[in-house]
């Protein structure tokens, strides 16, 4: 496992102990699951200085039962296409911690979905949604479908099939689904729709992300991207640095890059380059956000495209974006998208600070090299929280039937944001790692948690 620091007490020997045993334990229980395996590893490293100070934490097994979903539920799901022909996928829901809430976090609809990906998701999103101060537990769920080239009518039929079997295991006060990769408003749409027809109830709290007409919450669809600058704006603010004359690289152009760039530009900085699976566009003179919206959220189109209204631009295909020199670094795409040497060629280009929005795309190797190299870096738990917190706000909208404007959702985004950068912050400080926000989120999302599990006895 990997070690954070060298400093030996009795105390901090026997955490280390305890949490290499939990990792043993898990990595033979879970074989072949890669990306759970190294979501639990960082976490586990982090907590080490916490675990030290709270001997109980072994006693009752808080790693143990922390790390064993409460349960994981895999499904068939049938559909057939436009032709007339069946396809199966594979869905899965995992209910992993609920703590201090109902379980709550998105769905993905991608071809890589495995129960190790959607572990590795629903155990960040534990810690993720601990830190936005908001009353929900951690699950996620998904299936191994592809959206890409479907038609609606294939989509709905898809998502009509896949809640078919959902619905048994969710609700308001149950679970509480949202969007992920492949899941936006679209998707939510016909999964409510059929949800509140299998149910014969108007349950606006069982799915967020929905749509204005029916429950939706202002600010939710620009969340999360908007949610991840705010913090890197602290980020910055803490070393007197602005976004303003930055140069910025992100990555993707989904729902989390387009609303992270359109906020970097509104704060001053000019956004280089964006990508989707294919490729990279870059356009030195600050990418073109409408222009960006119309191609993927209206006409779902390629990135490469963009260079039809704007032949100025570059586009390379199958290139890195992150080769290209920038002051920040916004990974708004997929796990693992940045290695060892997508880091060390940002740090040798001068990269300021890199914060993910994306779930866990930078490896743990590449998070040390920032980390080393003195660049700030900001972790997905915490920088991109920003979308489950309005997640919750819409919650809290649908239980209360009342809708809050855009501006009141935004302010209090930004005010979730700026204390999850605060709470970070200190308990790095205070746990002896100053300026290490892995360890600090990891912490402060870690606690809360845990002391609700000793209050509730061993369940
Ligand atoms: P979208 O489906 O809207 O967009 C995903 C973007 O990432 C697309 O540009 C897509 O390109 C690219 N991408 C996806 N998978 C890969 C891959 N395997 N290789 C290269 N590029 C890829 O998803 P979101 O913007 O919602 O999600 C992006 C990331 O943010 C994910 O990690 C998600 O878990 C995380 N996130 C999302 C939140 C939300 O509220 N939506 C909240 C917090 C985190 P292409 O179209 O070519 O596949
Ligand atoms: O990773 C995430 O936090 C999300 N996909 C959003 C989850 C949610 O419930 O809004």
């Amino acid at each position: 496992m990997v070690q954070l620091s060298t400093t030996v007490t009795p105390a901090k020997e026997q955490a280390e102990k305890y949490a290499a045993s939990v990792f043993e334990t898990i990595k033979k229980r879970n074989p072949g699951e890669e990306e759970f395996h190294q979501a639990v590893e960082e976490f586990l490293a982090s907590v080490i200085p916490a675990l030290a100070e709270q001997p109980e934490y072994e006693k009752q097994g808080i790693l143990e039962r922390l790390t064993e979903p409460e349960r994981l539920i895999t499904f068939r799901i049938p559909w057939t296409d436009d032709q007339g022909k069946v396809h199966v996928n594979r869905g899965f829901r995992v209910q992993f911690n609920s703590a201090i809430g109902p379980y709550k976090g998105g769905l993905r609809f991608h071809p890589s979905v495995s129960g190790s990906i959607i572990k590795f998701l629903g155990f960040e999103q534990i810690f993720k949604n601990s830190l936005t101060g908001l009353p929900i537990g951690g699950g996620k769920g998904g299936a191994d479908f592809d959206p890409k080239g479907k038609s609606d009518a294939e989509v709905m039929r898809f998502c009509q099939s896949f809640m078919t079997e959902l619905s048994k295991h969710i609700g308001p006060d149950t679970d509480v689904p949202a969007g992920d990769i492949g899941v936006g408003g679209r998707e939510i749409g016909y999964l409510f729709g059929q949800y509140k027809r299998l149910q014969n109830r108007f349950d606006a709290g069982t799915l967020t992300g929905k749509g204005l007409t029916y429950g939706g919450s202002l600010t939710r669809t620009e969340a999360t991207g908007y949610g991840l600058v705010y913090f890197t704006r602290e980020m910055l603010a803490a070393k007197n640095e602005t976004f303003q004359n930055k140069k910025v690289v992100v990555s993707g152009s989904g729902n989390v890059a387009i609303y992270a760039m359109e906020k970097a530009q509104e704060l001053g900085a000019t956004v280089i380059a964006c990508s989707d699976s294919n490729g990279y566009i870059h356009d030195p003179n600050g990418i073109d956000i409408p222009a960006v919206k119309q191609l993927k959220e209206v006409e779902r189109k390629r990135i490469k495209e963009y260079l039809q209204t704007h032949p100025d631009a570059d586009y390379v295909e199958n290139g890195n974006v992150f080769e290209l020199p920038c002051q920040v670094a916004l990974p708004c795409a997929t796990q693992n998208e940045i290695n060892a040497e997508k880091a060390q060629l940002l740090i040798d280009q001068g990269v300021l600070a890199v914060a993910e929005g994306a779930n866990m795309p930078s490896t743990l190797e590449a998070i040390d090299l920032f980390h080393q190299n003195g660049v700030l870096f900001g972790p997905a738990k915490a920088a991109n929280a920003g979308g489950v917190a309005v997640s919750a706000l819409e919650m809290a909208q649908n239980g209360t039937r009342l809708s809050w404007s855009f501006e009141q959702v935004d302010a209090e985004l930004d005010r979730i944001m700026t204390t999850i950068y605060q709470n970070s912050s200190e308990a790095a400080t205070r746990y002896g790692h100053e300026g290490n926000l892995v360890v600090g989120s990891n912490i402060a999302g870690f606690l809360k948690v845990a002391d609700t599990m000793l209050l509730h006895g061993i369940i």
